[in-house]
């Protein structure tokens, strides 16, 4: 064949083209992004464009073909190593990747069977562009002249792509009004400013939170304090103290959602023992409980839980903060003698729980190490939920009393493997290998809870404490909404989704009388009030954001993290706001008081930490340190 010659910015061109055409393609193919019209779609074609002309563009710079060249097949590389990192992200957490989530390459070694899944052969074609860029480089007579790019042409060049871009941010502001200013959803701001920008934008905001924390001087407080002020519930004076003294056990279930409870799989009951609690009389069972966590997942379930304070919507508070002051649940109970540790069978660096749990002042983390871990014991994450029980009653029963001890369990982890021997109930037939193993790991977490509760009797430990245990997060995303609506026989709508964020919470005190299936809307923000009060814990100065579940002052109000919301009459989720009762769409305008008050709670909670608020603050006195922060700086 013979090589006519192209022009010289021939191989410029091509890499924009094939790195554009790529990446539209992944969009599509990699990422669940929902395209509700033409508008969006001229959107996301157009999205990566502006950058990739950018970023291309600098090559312009160069003035010998093959440094110009070398430049763009390396950027070409690095692209192709940021979108193929995304993919193989979304397929795990159904999320974009953001900064501080690359510092807890940590937790990556652990991922190992779940993250080899993930990966498959026909991941070549991430790299396309690359081999197209290659291919034309071999192929193509392209003028290899020593040239320099004349000034002008450059800067028509470069004008050119800031023009591109700002049709692009029109056309999203029009599209999505306030998209940068207001934004807590990373799915919004990939399928408007492209996934490139995306990391641009992801970049700045993380270097203004570290700017946050040196610029704050405390004063932010004032605002943040009043509003905690006005909001806190008072305790139930029934309740109040009812579990006075006694061992707090807090149980962390693995990925429990609401929807197995009370529920059956082909006729095979899947939670017999929590079901029993459920309508037990020391018990009482909250059934429209939600979680409230974002990327940190588990950690975020604990972070919610020992502060009442909500997590952060990039990366894990465990990971991005631990350097911060905190008031935790742990922190108070230490100070009422209380002797606080957690049980997890985990190496003690995941979630960066070993540098987390000192900034919340837990005294002791009983890690993978504290137990043992036979062959035989051991599937999927580690050691399996009913040897884990069952060694931790044993250390527990050595602990100093009252303790306040924390047992986060595993096995209900993605992907949901577990021995046959251990397998009570079939799988499930669907289309969803995940939601298929789901029953039987829920199923089987729910028999290691019936034998805990057994061991917790034989030792003695169980009269004298306090269980409560909550679902940390969902375990069935969204990729799995057509198994989901087959298994209950429903389209899983946005407004579904949002429901299905529903985990079981369960209060047992043992011997006291009091339990009833509660229906409120609740958070997992709640639980720490609820308890310290439940322990005859005072919190009225505690810088919290959840409220006492037992309180008459209690609101039907749960925000999540991505700035939706559920009430006891409204359920706003992407941007749409539903009549909670009949799901069915109603005007935004019903939901915009609560949509503002969610913004500005997230906000609250954001301040706290990004500022490193609570080092300004006295918990014992409910002093605010503004002046003494003034004081130490002269
Ligand atoms: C890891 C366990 C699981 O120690 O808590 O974490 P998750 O992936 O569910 O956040
Ligand atoms: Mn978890």
């Amino acid at each position: 064949m013979k090589k006519k010659n192209w022009p010289t910015h021939s191989i410029l061109a091509i890499a924009i083209v094939a790195t554009w055409i790529k990446t539209y393609a992944v969009y599509h193919t990699s990422f669940d992004m929902e395209i509700e019209n033409i508008m969006q779609q001229v959107i996301l074609f157009i999205n990566p464009l502006s950058f990739l002309l950018f970023i291309y563009g600098l090559s312009l710079f160069f003035k010998r073909p093959k440094a110009r060249n070398r430049y763009i097949v390396i950027t070409s590389i690095i692209l192709s190593i940021i979108v193929y990192a995304n993919a193989v992200f979304y397929r795990f957490f159904t999320d974009f990747i953001t900064i501080p989530v690359l510092f807890q390459t940590s937790n990556f070694g652990d991922l190992g069977a779940s993250a080899a899944e993930s990966i498959f052969l026909t991941d070549i074609f991430y790299f396309m562009d690359v081999v197209v860029i290659i291919v034309a480089l071999k192929w193509l007579k392209v003028g290899e002249k020593f040239t320099i790019v004349k000034p002008a042409i450059r800067r028509s060049y470069f004008v050119f792509s800031a023009a591109v871009l700002f049709l692009n941010l029109g056309l999203s502001e029009i599209e999505r009004p306030q998209l940068l200013t207001r934004s807590f959803d990373r799915e919004m701001l990939v399928k408007n400013i492209g996934s490139y920008n995306y990391h641009l934008y992801d970049l700045y905001i993380q270097s203004k939170s570290h700017a946050q924390r040196a610029l704050a001087d405390g004063s932010e407080l004032v605002e943040v304090n009043n509003y905690v002020r006005s909001s806190q519930a008072d305790p139930n004076e029934e309740m109040f103290g009812l579990a006075e003294k006694r061992n707090l056990i807090v149980v962390s279930l693995e990925s429990l959602q609401s929807f197995v409870i009370n529920n059956d799989m082909n006729g095979h009951e899947i939670t017999p023992f929590m079901n029993s609690l459920t309508a037990d009389e020391d018990t009482f069972y909250y059934s429209n409980f939600y979680h409230q966590t974002g990327l940190g997942k588990t950690s975020d379930s604990e972070f919610l839980v020992e502060n009442s304070l909500y997590p952060l919507s990039g990366g894990a508070v465990f990971f991005t903060h631990s350097g911060n002051t905190f008031h935790s649940m742990s922190e108070s109970l230490n100070e009422e003698g209380y002797f606080t540790y957690i049980l997890h069978p985990n190496n003690k660096s995941f979630w960066n729980r070993d540098m987390m749990y000192k900034a919340l002042d837990i005294q002791k983390y009983y890690d993978e190490n504290s137990y043992v871990v036979n062959e035989d014991d051991a599937v999927n994450w580690g050691l399996k939920d009913i040897s884990f029980f069952d060694q931790s009653v044993d250390l527990m029963a050595e602990m100093p009393q009252p303790f306040y001890s924390r047992l986060i369990t595993l096995t209900n982890h993605y992907p949901f493997t577990l021995d046959v021997a251990d397998q009570n109930i079939p799988e499930y037939d669907s289309n969803s290998n995940t939601l298929n193993k789901y029953f039987q790991t829920v199923n089987y977490m729910d028999e290691a809870l019936e034998l805990f509760f057994k061991d917790l009797k034989e030792q003695g430990l169980y009269e004298n404490s306090i269980i409560v245990m909550y679902g940390d997060h969902y375990g069935i995303s969204e990729n799995h909404n057509k198994a989901m609506s087959q298994y209950l026989e429903k389209e899983i709508t946005p407004y579904e989704s949002a429901k299905l964020q529903r985990v079981p919470l369960f209060v047992h005190i043992p011997n006291s009388g009091v339990g009833e299936e509660v229906t409120e809307v609740a958070g997992q923000i709640d639980v720490r009030p609820t308890i310290l009060h439940l322990l005859g814990l005072e919190t009225s100065k505690d810088m919290q954001l959840g409220a006492d579940l037992f309180s008459e002052e209690h609101e039907e109000f749960v925000v999540f993290r991505d700035g939706g919301f559920v009430t006891d009459e409204l359920v706003y989720t992407k941007n749409v706001c539903y009549d909670s009762a009949t799901a069915v769409e109603i005007a935004v305008e019903n939901c915009q008081p609560y949509i503002d008050r969610a913004i500005q709670e997230l906000g609250y909670s954001d301040q706290i930490i990004n500022g490193d608020l609570l080092r300004f603050y006295d918990l014992k006195t409910g002093n605010l340190l503004i002046e003494e922060a003034e004081k130490e700086e002269q």
